[in-house]
């Protein structure tokens, strides 16, 4: 052992003497002013974790280490349902969440996930970006959560299954699928008479394995960097709907930091989803070869049978009516009547 190290060891153990703390010197004098949690749902290796890790060591940088963000993917400190409560107590300081499961909180915020609302990236990003994004804003601000302005992707949304492809509105009769805990994707499923079951996120992998779904719904670089394509055989590019993650902050949390640090951090985070859309939309154009080669069988379904199916069964109407004359209409000025 050489004589600084020697040094150093005495020190902290001097220090956790001294302290009680058991934390060594060095790694106390290091320690952030302010360290926060970041949860989500995804994997590791998801673009929106790739994005963050890059994002969290550039707002250390410019917050010359006063900030540290730690973030804890893969449902590591548990479900969304549960993330959701810990989010609004303060238990995690932010967390990314679909704007379809947070409407379990904040209703308005379903409404960008309507099925086949939009047809493109660009229309999402217009929307999202501008009036239809704002209006949902301010009704999760209303909820007393904090929101940074731009959504993250998750993508748009297509069906596997273990046991059939769907082809087909009728292929979804009676079809045992999975759906992510949240009012509007059980009343689609339903729309569609399949047998929707609400689970989270955290369970979906088992809940495919076992045989309890025989399917489920999501974006295509999820199915990849989750690797269902272990435990599902078809793939069907239903792309029955736009999902995005709102990027949210427990307001006590947010408003404790000073106004310059909460700047870098906000404007890391919007800059760092610019990034990561772009990040999905590359991922989405290989992913499907990336898929079959794993072994799945891809079919393209025609879509205006799946929208016909939901327009008979009253779908838009019912949507409508509970989102509200002025919601539905700042959706449609961005794709379109839908109703
Ligand atoms: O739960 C899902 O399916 C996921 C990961 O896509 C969402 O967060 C909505």
């Amino acid at each position: 052992m050489n004589l600084s190290r020697r040094t150093l060891l005495k020190a902290s153990a001097a220090a956790t003497l001294a302290g009680g703390l058991g934390a060594p010197l060095v790694a106390r004098a290091q320690q952030a002013e302010f360290s926060y949690k970041f949860a989500n749902n995804l994997p590791d290796v998801h673009p929106l974790n790739i994005r963050a890790k890059e994002m969290a060591a550039a707002i250390k940088d410019a917050t010359k280490g006063r900030f540290d963000l730690q973030i804890f993917p893969n449902n590591q400190l548990g479900s969304d349902t549960d993330m959701l409560s810990q989010i609004r107590s303060g238990g995690v300081e932010f967390f990314t969440l679909s704007g379809l499961i947070l409407a379990t909180l904040v209703p308005a915020a379903s409404i960008s996930g309507i099925g086949f609302a939009f047809p493109d990236y660009a229309t999402v990003w217009k929307a999202m970006d501008g009036d239809l994004g704002a209006h949902i804003r301010g009704e999760i601000t209303k909820a007393n959560l904090v929101v940074m302005d731009k959504i993250w992707d998750n993508g748009f949304r297509q069906t596997t299954s273990s046991t059939k492809p769907i082809n087909t509105p009728e292929d979804l009769k009676g079809f045992k699928i999975r759906v992510p805990v949240s009012p509007l994707w059980t009343s689609m499923f339903k729309a569609f008479d399949a047998a929707p079951a609400s689970i989270n996120f955290s369970e979906v992998y088992s809940a495919l394995q076992t045989k309890v779904v025989e399917g489920q719904e999501n974006p295509l670089a999820l199915i990849v960097t989750a690797k269902l394509y272990e435990v599902q055989k078809y793939c069907s590019l239903t792309n029955h709907m736009w999902d995005g993650f709102w990027f949210l902050a427990n307001r006590r949390a947010w408003e404790k930091l000073p106004a310059d640090v909460r700047a870098i951090v906000a404007d890391n985070i919007n800059a760092a989803a610019l990034k990561q859309r772009a990040d999905l939309e590359k991922l989405a154009s290989t992913a499907q070869d990336e898929l079959k080669a794993k072994g799945m069988i891809l079919n393209q379904p025609a879509t205006g049978p799946f929208r016909d199916k939901l327009r008979a069964a009253g779908f838009y109407a019912e949507w409508k009516g509970k989102y509200g004359e002025q919601a539905w209409a700042l959706l449609e000025k961005s794709v379109g009547k839908l109703a």
